[in-house]
């Protein structure tokens, strides 16, 4: 495979309502989206870096900045061109080693070259990876409201859609509460789980007990990021399961929160982990522990979210994931939108991720775009 260049094109979608989280609010999605021509075919990652460094460090400026100057110059020098040859998308990891860091422009650059291999060859995203599902169980991400009447409201509607498990955003002043309603509302048997995004402290530890009376699936990353050790502390106090995300960055660090019995489940993001490989190993090393997994989500556009639902067709995804339908967040999505049948959306088949965006709604959501030639 000879890369030919990559297009960097922003777009900018509005959401179909705020998305209030313990980190901000969201009322579109600004996304940074590669094309990657090759001699054979063309392929399209999703970069998930939001405009502000507020989930996470990498930012959409950022990740720009470090494929312009460093990522795209190294996969077009000789030695880049010589290892995608031989080894394809498999190679972007090795060569980019050398780079901290920046995991959702290494993810992104990674399922572009993916995707254009797989479309060359007529492979699917889901069969590469290891999918072994043709849909997957939809949970759906619901934000912080000002009033628990308004959030019961919003459940309701989701479950009316046939969404099979709810996971409710916290924060300090909107923990307990919330979730009592909920659980009181729609019933023992509803999946249920809660995302902290960071928002607490060990100091919080009896507090986040609290929640255990509720039977929750989890509780997602309570503490910062960098406090796995408070993460296993916090896991002896609670006996709701621990579950990280912002923690883990990689199959490494995935490997010491596991040892160190700082989480029972993991949401695998690919742009947090840089990429759809790095996320299959974690895949493999939490099934290897008895651990399950489950698929994340950063308000993808189609494209990336057309690969999340590949990769959680994996084995190990055994809890119904952030695989949302289109319509959770967007009005118009740039592929033909994922639909919910009976709670579950299935897997794209075809080559490559399935899925292409639609030229006349790529345009109109278009802020800038730029080839760049290798
Ligand atoms: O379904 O795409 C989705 C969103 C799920 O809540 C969700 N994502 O912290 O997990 C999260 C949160 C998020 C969204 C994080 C955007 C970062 C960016």
């Amino acid at each position: 495979m000879k890369l030919r260049g990559i297009e960097l094109r922003r777009i900018g979608i509005p959401l179909v309502g705020p998305f209030r989280t313990s980190f901000g609010t969201q009322n579109d999605r600004d996304v940074l989206l590669l094309k990657a021509v090759t001699d054979d075919a063309e392929g399209w990652g999703e970069c998930v870096a939001m405009a502000e460094p507020s989930y996470s460090p990498e930012v959409l400026a950022s990740e720009t900045a470090v494929l312009k100057d460093w990522f795209l110059p190294t996969l077009a020098g000789e030695r880049g061109q010589a290892a995608l040859g031989a080894h394809g998308a498999h190679a972007v990891t090795q060569l980019l080693h050398p780079f901290k860091g920046h995991r959702m422009a290494k993810a992104a650059l990674e399922m572009a070259i993916l995707d254009a291999e797989l479309r060359a060859e007529g492979r699917s995203f889901g069969r590469e990876l290891g999918g072994v599902r043709e849909t997957v169980p939809s949970g759906v991400s619901v934000g912080i409201f000002d009033t628990i009447p308004q959030l019961l409201d919003v459940v309701g509607g989701y479950l009316a859609e046939g969404y099979v498990r709810i996971k409710l955003k916290i924060e300090p002043g909107w923990d307990i509460e919330p979730v009592r309603a909920v659980r009181e509302r729609f019933g023992d048997d509803l999946l249920l789980q809660v995302d902290a995004n960071t928002a607490y402290t060990l100091r919080d530890a009896r507090h986040l007990a609290k929640l255990d009376d509720f039977d929750l699936l989890l509780i997602e990353q309570p503490l910062e990021e960098e406090d796995v050790v408070g993460h296993a502390d916090l896991a002896k106090i609670v006996k709701t399961p621990i579950c990280l995300d912002e923690s883990i960055v990689s199959a490494q660090t995935a490997a010491a929160a596991i040892r160190l019995e700082a989480c029972s489940i993991i949401n695998i993001k690919p742009g947090r982990v840089g990429g759809y490989l790095e996320s299959v190993k974690i895949h493999d090393l939490a099934q290897a522990h008895g651990l399950a997994v489950w698929c994340g989500g950063m308000l993808e556009t189609g494209i990336g979210r057309a690969a999340n639902m590949a990769l959680a067709s994996l084995p190990g995804f055994t809890l119904p994931g952030d695989v949302s339908a289109s319509s959770r967040f967007f009005h118009t999505d740039i592929t033909e939108p994922f639909v919910l049948e009976d709670g579950h959306i299935r897997v794209p088949t075809g080559p490559g991720l399935g899925v292409t965006p639609i030229p006349e709604i790529l345009e109109e959501f278009t802020t800038s775009v730029e080839f760049i030639e290798l």
